[in-house]
């Protein structure tokens, strides 16, 4: 056998393994370790910490799950916020909606955008349009400082560990409340609850003490622990299923790999393990 990547997923004693053509970055930033392979099946994929945050191949359902929803619930999402997202994948999904007038893109590793700029342009080269501004520092100092508010929130971030867990704190999400225009919209990756339940339950605890409406919804992404992986849908007014914006879906016409009209309902369905998780948090 030739040159593999595995992730381990130590909550069930597993890994997955891909096989890898050729490494094409790995280096060290002050924050992480940060490598870009390039796969068979897979295409490009980028791990950092040596967990895998995307694949060239199912990426899509990440980054369409965690902007569609929101930005076809908000009635005007102009100006949105992205902690972590350095990649570009939520800003490119982003910009697919023409009201989306201004993205402020927070990530605190400038290495990980410069890796994917040149490795993975096809999720990264949006990052370059003249609506995205990034801002290369610790989202958590961010969103404590920030003057300006913003529609909807979008943590994109890494695990709930190292760097990553600031992201997760009750703090950081009170801090993102305030920053929040009265009818704003917080969404951020959740975990498997398949294969993380302890850690989904801690964060949905947190969010649910700091908003008024918590949901949650899930999505199919087969390269992430389990497969199983949720988002929470965090708001101070709208309601995600009522507040659809159903005929604007139809109106603006795009062409997505994941998301649809059924997807929006039907990812708010959740299996009773993982219903049981979020109402006892
Ligand atoms: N952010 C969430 C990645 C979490 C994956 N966890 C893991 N493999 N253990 C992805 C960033 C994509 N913009």
């Amino acid at each position: 056998m030739g040159l593999s990547f595995s992730e381990i997923y130590p909550e069930v004693n597993a890994r997955l393994t891909f096989e890898i053509e050729n490494v094409l970055f790995s280096e060290k930033s002050p924050y992480q370790k940060i490598v870009v392979m390039e796969t068979g099946q897979f295409g490009r994929i980028l791990i950092i910490d040596d967990f895998v945050m995307l694949t060239e191949r199912d990426e899509f359902v990440y980054h369409e799950m965690i902007v569609h929803v929101p930005l076809f619930v908000h009635p005007q999402p102009q100006n949105i916020l992205i902690i972590g997202g350095g990649d570009g994948g939520t800003a490119r999904e982003c910009l697919k909606h023409p009201e989306v007038e201004h993205i402020d893109l927070v990530d605190i590793d400038e290495m990980v955008t410069q890796a994917c700029l040149q490795y993975i342009p096809s999720v990264a080269n949006q990052i370059l349009s003249k609506k995205v501004k990034c801002h290369f520092q610790d989202g958590v100092e961010y969103v404590k400082h920030v003057a300006q508010k913003y529609d909807i929130v979008i943590v994109d971030s890494t695990d709930p560990v190292s760097v990553g867990e600031g992201l997760f704190s009750k703090e950081f999400y009170q801090d993102c409340f305030k920053l929040l225009n009265d009818d704003g919209i917080l969404i951020n990756q959740s975990e498997s609850p398949s294969w993380q339940p302890g850690e989904v339950q801690r964060i949905a605890g947190k969010l649910k003490s700091v908003f008024p409406a918590v949901r949650y919804y899930q999505a199919h992404i087969p390269t992430y622990p389990s497969g199983h992986w949720i988002f929470g849908f965090a708001s101070k007014k709208y309601d995600p299923l009522k507040n659809f914006r159903k005929n604007h879906y139809q109106h603006l016409n795009l062409s997505l790999k994941y998301y649809n009209a059924d997807i929006h309902h039907g990812a708010f369905a959740l299996p009773t393990f993982t219903r049981e998780l979020i109402d006892d948090a």
